[in-house]
């Protein structure tokens, strides 16, 4: 921060200033200065909003667009993704629910879909016949909470998975490969608390564990020593704030990381020196707002970004603006979009829980209250 300390346009002396408007001065003197601050942001990546961006939320178009995914089980695009489908699904019925448009996906066909999915050990895998993976299981999870049949998953046998996967330094595998990820310890804390069964796991351990993943600069990464990443802190956050241990780290030193993944364009990276992509809006935003601190955030600037991921003639978001040849929108993209405006209070979509991303009115007693 001593960078702009001497900027002619902030006489204010930097002590004494609120984080939240030292963040905005360093925005303003960035842009303006042809400082070293200035040098930093000329080689940072970034991207322009094309004029003919759209400035505002499409919605019905998007409904459209997941609702022919789910249609077009013939194509390319559904059959490629069978090892990522019960995610998939996820990502397309929450994207409905945020739309009000729910109604419009075949609720039975996918429920049954998703409980063919569920394996031996308890877990669910992507697909059918596919192995059991702590990603999939809470988005199997997820789904049946959206479409309000959760007494059709068996809690106990579910539980029992998650917690044969962590392990002794109290974090969680993925899957029987091994892979340990702070990602799975939300997918596991996330799993566990809907089903009502979070004391199955040793969450004292999980939380010594997070703690080890949290870096000097505010981040957290996927293991100790890992690099801090947006994606990462907001797995580590959203099971620090479901196992009620939030005020174990400092939220104004995370705040203010995550603030800096702010682009000129408006757009968030996922960390230092990459391209702004709309996913991130949620990652970053849904870990400010859970930290309460989404003030940190440019607004406007990141709303005109959003807007301008959707492709306006097929419906549903692209990662970032670009030309007609890398512009391609995708479901994932599309649910992680809409959820980041919901968050900024769109009253066209149902408000969005921060936590698990998934509308508070599916979720009903399950939200953790933070403030
Ligand atoms: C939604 C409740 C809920 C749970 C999901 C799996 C998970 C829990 C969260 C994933 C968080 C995460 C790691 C997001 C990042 C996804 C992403 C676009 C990664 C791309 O990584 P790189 O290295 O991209 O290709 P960058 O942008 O860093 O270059």
């Amino acid at each position: 921060m001593y960078v702009y300390m001497n900027s002619k346009d902030n006489k204010e002396p930097i002590v004494g200033l609120k984080l939240r408007q030292v963040i905005r001065i360093h925005r303003g003197n960035v842009r303006r200065n042809p400082s070293f601050a200035g040098l930093l942001d000329f080689a940072r990546k970034d991207v322009d909003l094309p004029q003919s961006s759209p400035k505002k939320l499409l919605k019905g178009l998007h409904s459209n667009f997941i609702q022919q995914y789910e249609k077009d089980k013939g194509g390319y695009h559904y059959i490629m993704a069978e090892h990522l489908r019960v995610s998939g699904i996820y990502w397309c019925v929450n994207a409905m629910d945020l739309t009000k448009e729910l109604h419009r996906m075949s609720a039975v066909e996918i429920i049954d879909y998703v409980l063919s999915c569920r394996n031996k050990d308890g877990g669910y895998g992507p697909a059918p016949g596919h192995d059991s993976h702590l990603l999939h299981t809470l988005c199997a999870v997820q789904t049946l909470i959206i479409f309000d049949c959760l007494q059709k998953a068996d809690a106990e046998s579910i539980c029992e998975y998650v917690k044969g996967l962590q392990q002794d330094d109290g974090s969680f595998c993925g899957d029987l490969s091994g892979e340990v990820d702070t990602r799975f310890t939300l997918c596991s804390f996330a799993t566990c608390h809907l089903l009502g069964r979070l004391s199955a796991l040793n969450i004292d351990s999980a939380v010594r564990f997070l703690k080890r993943c949290y870096n000097t600069d505010g981040g957290f990464g996927t293991r100790p020593g890992s690099e801090s990443h947006s994606g990462q802190i907001y797995c580590c956050i959203g099971a620090l704030a479901i196992a009620g241990r939030l005020d174990d780290i400092d939220r104004d030193r995370t705040a203010e990381w995550l603030a800096f993944r702010q682009c000129d364009s408006g757009g968030l990276n996922g960390r230092p020196e990459k391209l702004p992509d709309v996913c991130y809006s949620w990652w970053v935003l849904a870990s400010l707002s859970i930290l309460g601190r989404l003030d940190f955030i440019d607004q406007t600037s990141m709303k005109k970004f959003i807007y301008a991921c959707q492709d306006d003639e097929t419906g549903g978001f692209a990662d970032r603006p670009g030309d007609c040849v890398s512009f391609f929108a995708d479901p994932f993209h599309t649910v992680f979009g809409i959820a980041a405006l919901s968050l900024f209070g769109d009253e066209t979509l149902e408000e969005v829980d921060p936590i698990f991303c998934m509308t508070k009115k599916c979720l009903g007693d399950l939200r953790i209250e933070m403030f």
